[in-house]
């Protein structure tokens, strides 16, 4: 099969490229490398040391001789390149990555919010239309979020995408509908992919567009069996106050004995998923494809929900680091409990990889060899929610813990 993986150098997209590319399928990675820019606006580098992506597929071939095909498009902003990309390659199945994904880049500054809008927006949208115009009958798979929910379960499973509901008519009487379950974004970046959703209802029931959108978890881990079989395949891994997710950070903070910043009481309950689910996930989906004038398949990816506090806890008895609780830059509910329903991949087929001591090591084995690389001034996360939230969150002079100015 020819796949289309958009976003195809950034942390999940590469290790998918490699995952689809070892089990025979002809892959064509689309990316704009906006994501190593990011690095640079923010002067900070992944822990492990990333090759250019043309060297990176380079290595891949010599290791495997299979050949991945890189093409440079930014697709929010060259819509023409990319409808002519895809008419010209025709591919049978597109993975879309190609977002700003990390929340607190979205909510630095009134910049990174329309930054972050009009980049997911309009790929998505891009992606959408080109697909109508050029008449191919691709499968989407798309990437989003738990966060499209919100994280509060109300003591009920939060099913996969949609919701029964019973509305009383205007006679009275009461009347069954499946509704798009009612999403409650957190961010700038969660809203965007809220607002995806959307887009993608309407394409599929409008022009019959094959779409399947993965509710994902907070990824963790860095290598999968295909990024570990050479050093220059190695994944990115982001331990920064932007992009760096909370169980990698903490086990980078662990390594180099940096206090595991919990934000608040750390009571926030979050799905997760290892890395090496999430490109097993994928190949599930691709084999699932839905029918032309189907609904929109959503899935659930995750495998397990953790509190924040329990994994800070978990992470220091293992290797005895020390836990500050420092104040939520974010605006969230301080404590909530989350349930998820994952029925669909289980079926499919996926047996989960959870929480074991010997994987966590491994990640802080990879942060302590690296661990030359880390600017201990990137760690804290400094990007607040509010002007107000701003104003009693800093950090201290040595830049290395946030406190509470009030
Ligand atoms: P990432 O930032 O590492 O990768 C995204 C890639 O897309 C980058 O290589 C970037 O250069 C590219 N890109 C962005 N805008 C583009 C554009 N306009 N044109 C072309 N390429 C563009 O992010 P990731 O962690 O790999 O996440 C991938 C997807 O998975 C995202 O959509 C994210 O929302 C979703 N997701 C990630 C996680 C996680 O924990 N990392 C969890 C749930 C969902
Ligand atoms: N947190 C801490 N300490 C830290 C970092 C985070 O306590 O040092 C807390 C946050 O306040 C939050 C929780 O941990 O309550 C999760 O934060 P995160 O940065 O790990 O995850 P999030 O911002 O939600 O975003 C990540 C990915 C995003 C994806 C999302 C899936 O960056 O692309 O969509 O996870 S989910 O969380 O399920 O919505």
């Amino acid at each position: 099969m020819k796949v289309a993986v958009l976003g195809g150098d950034g942390f999940v997209g590469w290790p998918t490229v490699l995952h689809l590319s070892n089990l025979g399928h002809e892959v064509h990675i689309i990316d704009n490398l906006s994501r190593r820019w990011i690095d640079t606006e923010l002067g900070v580098q992944s822990l492990t040391p990333m090759d250019s992506i043309q060297e990176r597929c380079r290595i891949w071939y010599e290791l495997t001789g299979r050949r991945l095909h890189f093409h440079l498009i930014d697709i929010a902003k060259d819509y023409q390149l990319f409808r002519q990309w895809l008419a010209e390659n025709k591919p049978d199945s597109i993975i879309h990555f190609a977002e700003q994904r990390a929340a607190p880049y979205s909510m630095k500054s009134d910049r990174h919010k329309v930054y972050t809008v009009n980049n997911n927006v309009n790929v998505t949208h891009n992606l959408l239309t080109a697909l109508v115009e050029t008449e191919i009958d691709a499968h989407l798979v798309h990437l989003g979020t738990m966060g499209v929910y919100g994280y509060s379960s109300v003591g009920a499973a939060i099913p996969e995408g949609y919701l029964d509901v019973e509305i009383e008519n205007l006679a009275g009487e009461k009347k069954e509908m499946e509704i798009l379950y009612p999403t409650k974004p957190g961010s700038v970046y969660h809203m965007t992919k809220s607002l995806d959703q959307i887009m993608f209802q309407f394409y599929a029931q409008n022009d019959g567009l094959r779409i399947t959108d993965l509710h994902q978890g907070i990824v963790w881990g860095t290598n999968t069996d295909q990024t570990a079989r050479h050093e220059q395949l190695i994944n990115r891994f982001d331990y920064d106050g932007d992009y760096g997710t909370v169980l990698n950070r903490f086990l980078i903070q662990a390594a180099i004995d940096y206090p595991l910043t919990v934000h608040g009481t750390g009571g926030q309950t979050r799905a997760f998923i290892h890395i090496q689910d999430t490109v097993r996930c994928i190949e599930l989906a691709l084999s699932d494809a839905p029918k032309a004038g189907d609904r929109v398949k959503i899935f659930n990816q995750m495998t397990e929900t953790h509190r924040v506090r329990d994994l800070a806890e978990m992470i220091s008895k293992m290797t005895g680091a020390k836990i500050a609780n420092i104040p939520n830059p974010r605006k969230e509910a301080p404590e909530n409990d989350l349930i998820v329903k994952n029925d669909q991949f289980l079926a499919l087929g996926l047996n989960p990889i959870t929480l074991k001591q010997g994987l966590l090591s491994e990640v802080v084995d990879i942060a302590k060899k690296y661990a030359h690389r880390i600017d201990r001034k990137r760690v804290p996360a400094v990007s607040a929610w509010t002007k107000d939230i701003a104003t009693r969150v800093e950090t201290d002079p040595e830049g290395t813990r946030l406190k509470s100015v009030s």
